[in-house]
């Protein structure tokens, strides 16, 4: 078995080059640094006092007037984002388009909060292709929601002054999922800033929680995932076994002739992957995807100077089955990525809020860079006017 992004494991799968990282408990801390010593195993300490960090991020949440940062540069509470989803909905992208924002209720999560997804749409020219972006399934990693906020914003912002946004609303529309998992984002907030899965419960188990990226229908519950309802990378008691997951697969079902990008936010590692993770046999498209996000990422080198790796999910990162984005490619759409945003292990889940908007401009670059391509790539003929 291969570890999850930034989860503590057993140290007998470190390999000798690989560096990892471990989140220790502090009164553990000493116990744990002898032992690696003891073993000569180098090692440093990154972040001695994460509460100081995780006190900072959530402090900040309150609109104060004196903070230099906008709404979109910091993190926002589940019931802020929502508030701002609202607020957004009611917002145009221009005169002539009265609807361009619409709010879909798409299902509830385990504790019985709504799903919603927005729509951005520009015009309703018939047989619009779309794009769908998703954030925030995994509960700590937020800079995720931060991303899919910012990219709204960024488009009713920049829609008719930015040529690439600008192109790619006239050309799709687009879906955004805020927060997949509201019930693990809510319990980051209150209670444990590091939890992952969502907050569901069963009467079999004292343990909570699934890992939502593991709950898809692709090579469901095999190597890299487990059946075990403590661990961190649980897949659930079958395929779709949440509401969040069946929410989405819905669904994308029901709009798979119309969406023909698949974005799924992650972090932290800095990678652009995509399908599949959950074998190492090469997606039909291999090489047309590996392209895509190869410029991406140079695109992100050149313009921000910083280095993100891409592949296939099962050669870039690990073994991984029962993701969506593997799972929305079986189903047919073609161009599916999960993005692992900022940073490289520096501060993990607990990116400061002065690097949100550093992440989220690397992110939309590659999103853009993405989009276009698929864009010219699959150009439906129009009806010249
Ligand atoms: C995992 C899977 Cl299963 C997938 N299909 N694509 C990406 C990943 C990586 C993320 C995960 O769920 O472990 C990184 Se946080
Ligand atoms: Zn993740
Ligand atoms: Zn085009």
């Amino acid at each position: 078995m291969r570890p999850p992004c930034g989860s503590l494991f057993p140290l007998i799968i470190l390999k000798k080059t690989r560096r990892f990282h471990l989140f220790v408990p502090a009164n553990s801390s000493e116990t744990v640094k002898d032992l690696l010593k003891r073993h000569a195993i180098t090692h440093e300490v990154l972040l001695a006092n994460p509460n100081e960090l995780i006190e900072m991020q959530t402090r900040n949440d309150s609109t104060d007037p004196r903070s230099s940062s906008t709404f979109y540069e910091r993190y926002h509470s589940l019931e802020d984002v929502c508030f701002k989803y609202q607020i957004l909905a009611t917002q145009r992208l221009n005169r002539d388009n009265p609807d361009t924002v619409k709010v879909i209720l798409i299902g509830s999560s385990f504790e019985k909060r709504p799903l919603y997804v927005l729509k951005l749409s520009v015009n309703n020219r018939p047989n619009k292709k779309a794009m769908w972006i998703d954030c925030g399934i995994h509960a700590r990693e937020w800079i995720s929601p931060a991303f899919c906020l910012w990219f709204v914003q960024y488009s009713l912002s920049f829609y008719q002054s930015n040529k690439d946004i600008t192109h790619i609303l006239d050309n799709m529309d687009v879906y955004i999922l805020p927060v997949l998992n509201p019930d693990g984002y809510h319990y980051t907030w209150t209670t444990n800033r590091m939890w992952r899965k969502n907050r569901s419960t069963n009467m079999s188990t004292k343990c909570v929680g699934v890992d939502l990226n593991r709950n898809f229908d692709a090579n469901w519950c095999t190597e890299g995932a487990s059946d075990h309802p403590c661990s961190e990378i649980y897949c659930g008691a079958f395929p779709e076994s949440e509401p969040e997951t069946q929410a989405v697969a819905d669904f994308l079902r029901s709009h798979k002739d119309i969406v023909q990008i698949y974005f799924s936010i992650h972090s932290y590692s800095q990678m652009l992957l995509f399908p599949y993770s959950c074998t190492l046999e090469e997606a039909e498209n291999h090489s047309e995807l590996l392209e895509m996000v190869k410029e991406a990422a140079q695109k992100i080198q050149r313009h921000y100077r910083n280095i993100y790796k891409y592949g296939s999910g099962a050669n870039t990162i690990y073994l991984a089955p029962g993701g969506s984005d593997d799972w929305a490619y079986k189903l047919g759409i073609k161009y599916s990525f999960t993005f692992e945003l900022q940073d490289r292990g520096r501060y993990g889940f607990l990116l400061p809020p002065s690097d949100i908007s550093k992440a989220c401009n690397e992110a939309l670059l590659a999103v853009k860079t993405i989009a276009l391509k698929v864009d010219a790539k699959t150009q439906a003929p129009t009806t010249p006017a």
